[in-house]
């Protein structure tokens, strides 16, 4: 059973525009609970997965030669507060992919906990934004280099943030909000087929292949049924969606991937393959990017 086990609670379309502290937002709790946070430790930086809302993620990256801290996405900022005290880090930054509430509802109120951040956005309906930024925006946290990729088309102004240690052999890392996701993409709200092919292949798809690949969402089991309703004979999206239902039933986050590993069994980064091709009916990726995506907007899940 993997539908409706940790997801049953209905939940508002991240394009609605909410205060992530509205009344009744309780019952997401529950959910948001069962769900384990995770810690990938590489020497030069940490990224903690923080679970928030149903299904959103917000990550805490550490440097760890200074001790400087940035977080993503902070929707729920009581619960980044905490795991800052946990670790003992200087929080001085927050990277906010879009201006969805589910994404950037948090700001306004952590802002107000913790004096003194950065709040990083690429548009200006982002709360409490104080750097405005677009692409190819660099910046520091301690002794990582944060450099900001402009992905327009889920949102105008969406921002992915590349993170890298200089004169390290160890793999960035890329946060990317609600544009790629494990195995699929973010919904095209102000944008096209053309921009989201930009972003998946030309600039997303064109990072270290060894860059890991940290999202919005956990939709990894309902992206892959998909991807496997586009491509029924590639092994590679079996083998993938048997793990993630594994992880899932455990409560583990089926996140980070890599980019060389999206190439594989993303529908979205596929659109050049002749097999999405022949699905979508079409000859051209834009085209094709167009048809998978207006075809997963009306794509009813399968049970398994
Ligand atoms: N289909 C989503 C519904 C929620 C939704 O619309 N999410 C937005 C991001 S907040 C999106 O872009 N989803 C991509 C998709 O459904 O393929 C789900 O699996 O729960
Ligand atoms: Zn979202
Ligand atoms: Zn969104």
């Amino acid at each position: 059973m993997h539908q409706g086990k940790l997801h049953r609670a209905p939940r508002p379309s991240c394009n609605q525009q909410q205060g992530a502290t509205r009344p009744g937002a309780g019952f997401l709790h529950a959910d948001s609970d069962l769900r384990k946070s995770k810690l990938v430790t590489q020497t030069n930086m940490k990224v903690e997965l923080l679970p928030a809302l149903t299904d959103n993620y917000m990550y805490l990256i550490i440097d760890e030669e200074t001790k400087e801290a940035a977080i993503v996405d902070p929707v729920q900022p009581q619960k980044v507060v905490e795991v800052v005290r946990k670790h003992g880090v200087k929080l001085t930054t927050v990277l906010t992919t879009h201006h969805h509430w589910d994404h950037a509802g948090g700001n306004e109120k952590l802002v107000k906990m913790e004096s003194g951040l950065r709040v990083y956005g690429g548009d200006s309906r982002v709360g409490a934004l104080t750097q405005k930024v677009s692409h190819s925006t660099s910046f520091q946290v301690g002794s990582l280099h944060v450099k900001c990729l402009s992905t327009p088309c889920h949102t105008s102004g969406h921002i992915c943030y590349y993170v890298t240690k200089p004169n390290s052999s160890e793999p960035p890392a890329v946060f990317t909000g609600d544009t790629l996701f494990v195995a699929g993409c973010g919904k095209f709200f102000e944008g096209t087929p053309e921009e989201m092919y930009k972003a998946l292949i030309e600039i997303l798809g064109r990072l270290d292949p060894e860059t890991r690949v940290y999202c919005g969402h956990e939709y990894t089991i309902n992206n892959l049924k998909f991807a496997r309703h586009v491509e029924p004979n590639n092994a590679a999206i079996q083998q993938k969606l048997a793990w993630a239902k594994a992880k899932y039933d455990s409560g583990e986050p089926t996140i980070p991937s890599t980019i060389a590993e999206e190439f594989t069994y993303n529908p979205f980064m596929r659109v050049r393959e002749k097999t999405v091709q022949q699905h979508a009916g079409e000859t051209d990726p834009i085209r094709t990017m167009g048809a998978i995506r207006k075809e997963k907007d009306n794509f009813r899940v399968p049970k398994d």
